[in-house]
């Protein structure tokens, strides 16, 4: 027992229930520490898994590790993401009901990581059939592909996810995967055509410019070095360490046959395209028309895009408007043409990046055709509305990988978006995580008591309601006709929501100026933290209106990706579409919807130290993040009625040797065999209750003591089984 108490001391607690001074975030963070230092990074509380991101390579992920997680319950095994993986699968099977997995934490906190190893556990042990060996493949195929388009350096993170991401992964009621659905949120677009100083682009581009070999480099007319292209250098980061974009090429143009993909020289094309538009540059004539001055990039450009190169460059230095019916062209300033090839730029990005998200979903689609085959070659004397009625007997366990919460130097429109997108995400956990807790006492029949905690709900509404939330103002703004600007946007937020307790400006409620505030930014302060945001560009960020000429010329491209993306319809129907941070806006709350239909699990990834180095445990950087995150109140919430509750069967199993009248097996009703087994144990009735599944035990010590004794057992029961083996 000496040395099992020594044990417990240097790697802490594997479930944060059992800590004996629960209430003390100390105690918390110091568990979290130890087992940090011990490589262990998993900790869970109740069925939550708390993981700190190692920063290096860990030997947990095999396949053998893998087996040893299949089919075992939560609590007999150490903590696990693959632990996480299995639980939600058997769920799934046994109670028949979708799951998801949600994942959160801050950039860099190691959410894609676990996602990635989530899906892999899946593609590795679940069973397969001949027909649908390749979904697996397919499945941990589109991962490289779309993190070189849709992933870049920044500095919070090396592989920072710029899009939002949520993966349904569909099983037939084999419990075969047998295809997916991927949703992608918000691309941070702007980043294509600026990046902030120690920054890079997407991916991709320095996979093209380092891995393509020479013959494709001249082919798209690209140099090697990325210092050439204005959309690379503005962060002056060519080069990360961590990074090997040279093999990452090798890696993405592997993957993409795999995901079906025909089309990789038009998508080459459009690539190499991007670039050639960043080094379109103007020139102001005498009477301040704009020209373009590099000639022969218009060329390859043009030819790379598949667009007329007059056409295009007309569009790039026009603007053609509609007033009273009659069309008319206007040339654009300067300024203006700059930002119409930047626009151009992003639409291009965006909209291919769109475009690979539906392609990959046509590859990850349930192949009904071969489904259908294989129930009829089954099944094939059944009735055809029961036969259909397996086939649709499927279930899906949803994985949501999105960005983390960021604050950064300079925050802008982008910023808000992800920092929203977590708030929502924060909501959820909050919601559900109290939500279940309560229905389980209710469940069970067992009385509860509450437990207070923050509701961000208020900073959602700050954002998202409608007429006076944040993004109403901002398109009230954007549609307003007259003069408005990012300023004007400022001082209607000012007038409408001065005195709100999350939302903070220069002004003063006196009228003095708050001096550390700038003039154009206004404060949220976040559940996870302050952040002041930078008002310019909002406005146009969220319009995100491209030329009516740019559009006309794209959708007469002859590269199909592009044709594809912008529509004819879009030019002939001139009606406004819904704003970006609306367009978000909606489509979280699909997301919510589509989340509260099933049933959670929850990751909450913690990053360690701002350096992504490996053994380092930033106290006050773990501790802020173990306050806005909720996990000390998870932890009582979990705690307030009872540390630790299991089903009969699991704690009968477990436990039985101790008891002459379980062991080796009880044949009655569970709750009776549990029942004489902690009378026998000699728990006090203020130690547990019965439910009517489940046995809920109020205190740690209690399964400590219990966990002891089995332990002192253990030699006997080995020697007791061998025996009863020889008797067989
Ligand atoms: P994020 O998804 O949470 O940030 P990542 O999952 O990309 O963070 O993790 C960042 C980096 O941390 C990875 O590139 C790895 O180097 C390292 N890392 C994370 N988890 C592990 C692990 N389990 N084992 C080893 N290394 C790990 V963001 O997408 O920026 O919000 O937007
Ligand atoms: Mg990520």
């Amino acid at each position: 027992m000496e040395s099992a108490l020594t044990a417990r001391d240097r790697v802490g607690v594997q479930d944060f229930v059992l800590l004996e001074n629960y209430n003390s975030e100390a105690a918390f963070i110091e568990n979290l520490r130890r087992r940090f230092k011990e490589n262990l990074i998993y900790t869970y509380i109740g069925s939550v898994l708390v993981s700190v991101n190692p920063y290096k390579e860990l030997e947990i992920y095999s396949k053998q590790q893998m087996e040893r997680y299949r089919g075992v319950s939560f609590y007999e095994i150490s903590p696990h993401i693959y632990a996480v993986s299995d639980n939600t699968y058997r769920a799934m099977r046994t109670e028949r009901k979708d799951q998801c997995i949600l994942i959160s934490g801050e950039s860099g906190a190691g959410k894609t990581e676990a996602s990635k190893k989530i899906l892999l556990y899946y593609a590795v042990t679940c069973p397969a059939n001949d027909h649908m060996a390749a979904l697996g493949d397919r499945l941990l195929q589109s991962n490289p592909v779309l993190e070189a388009f849709g992933n870049a350096k920044t500095l919070r993170n090396d592989n920072s996810s710029r899009f939002g991401k949520y993966m349904d992964v569909q099983f037939d009621f084999r419990g075969t995967p047998v295809g997916g659905h991927i949703l992608n949120y918000l691309l941070e677009k702007s980043r294509v055509v600026h990046q902030n100083q120690g920054e890079r682009n997407f991916h991709i581009f320095y996979q093209l410019l380092d891995g393509g070999d020479d013959n494709l480099l001249s082919t798209l007319d690209l140099e090697r070095n990325p210092q050439n292209y204005h959309y690379m250098v503005k962060g002056n980061c060519p080069r990360v360490s961590s990074i090997n974009d040279k093999n990452n090429w090798k890696v993405v143009m592997k993957a993409l046959p795999v995901i079906g993909f025909t089309e990789q020289e038009k998508l080459l094309n459009i690539i190499a395209g991007v670039l050639h538009l960043g080094n379109t540059q103007f020139g102001e004539g005498e009477e301040g028309e704009t020209y373009i001055t590099t000639e022969t990039q218009i060329m390859t450009l043009a030819k790379l895009l598949g667009v007329d190169g007059s056409a295009l460059r007309e569009a790039l230095t026009h603007k053609k408007l509609t007033a009273k019916g009659e069309e008319m062209i206007s040339p654009l300033n300067f300024e203006q043409a700059v930002c119409a090839r930047d626009a151009l730029a992003k639409a291009v990005y965006g909209r291919t990046f769109t475009w690979l998200v539906e392609k990959i979903n046509q590859s990850l689609a349930v192949k009904v055709g071969i489904s259908i085959i294989i129930l009829w070659g089954c099944c094939c004397d059944l009735p055809f509305n029961c036969m259909m009625g397996t086939f649709y007997d499927s279930s899906v366990i949803g994985l949501l990988d999105i960005y983390g919460f960021e604050v950064l130097q300079h925050n802008s429109f982008e910023q808000f978006c992800i920092n929203y997108c977590n708030e929502k995400l924060q909501q959820l956990f909050i919601e559900l995580t109290l939500r279940s807790e309560q229905e389980e006492y209710e469940t069970e029949g067992i009385a509860w008591e509450t437990v207070k905690y923050f509701d961000n709900k208020i900073i959602c509404d700050l954002i998202e309601e409608k007429h006076k939330g944040i993004i109403s103002i901002l398109d009230e703004e954007c549609l307003r006709p007259g003069e408005t600007c990012d300023v004007s946007f400022l001082e209607k937020l000012e007038d409408t929501l001065s005195g709100h307790p999350h939302f903070v400006t220069h002004k003063l409620a006196n009228g003095k100026t708050r001096r550390v505030m700038s003039r154009e930014e206004f404060r949220l302060l976040h559940y996870a933290g302050e952040v002041n945001y930078n008002v310019n560009g909002f406005l146009d960020k969220n319009n995100d209106l491209l030329n009516r000429n740019l559009k006309e010329v794209m959708c007469q491209s002859d590269n199909q990706i592009l044709s594809h993306c912008f529509r004819k319809e879009e030019v002939i129907d001139q009606k406004r579409q819904e704003m970006a941070a609306t367009q978000f806006k909606n489509s979280l709350m699909k997301l919510m919807e589509i989340l509260m239909s099933k049933e959670p699990s929850y990751v909450r990834c913690i990053k360690p130290n701002d350096a992504k180095q490996p053994g380092k445990f930033d106290e006050v950087l773990v501790r802020h993040q173990v306050k806005y995150l909720g996990l000390m109140e998870n932890l009582r919430v979990r705690r307030a009625g009872f540390a630790y509750r299991r089903r009969f069967e699991a704690f009968l199993q477990r436990y039985k040797p101790l008891c002459p009248e379980t062991w080796p097996n009880w044949n009655g009703r569970l709750v009776d065999g549990v029942s004489l087994l902690v009378n026998h144990l000699g728990y006090k009735p203020e130690e547990y209750k019965l439910g009517r599944s489940k046995i809920f035990i109020r205190f740690p010590k209690t399964l400590f003591t219990t966990e002891d004794a089995l332990e002192a057992k253990k030699p006997e029961i080995v020697i007791q089984s061998a025996w009863r083996g020889m008797k067989g």
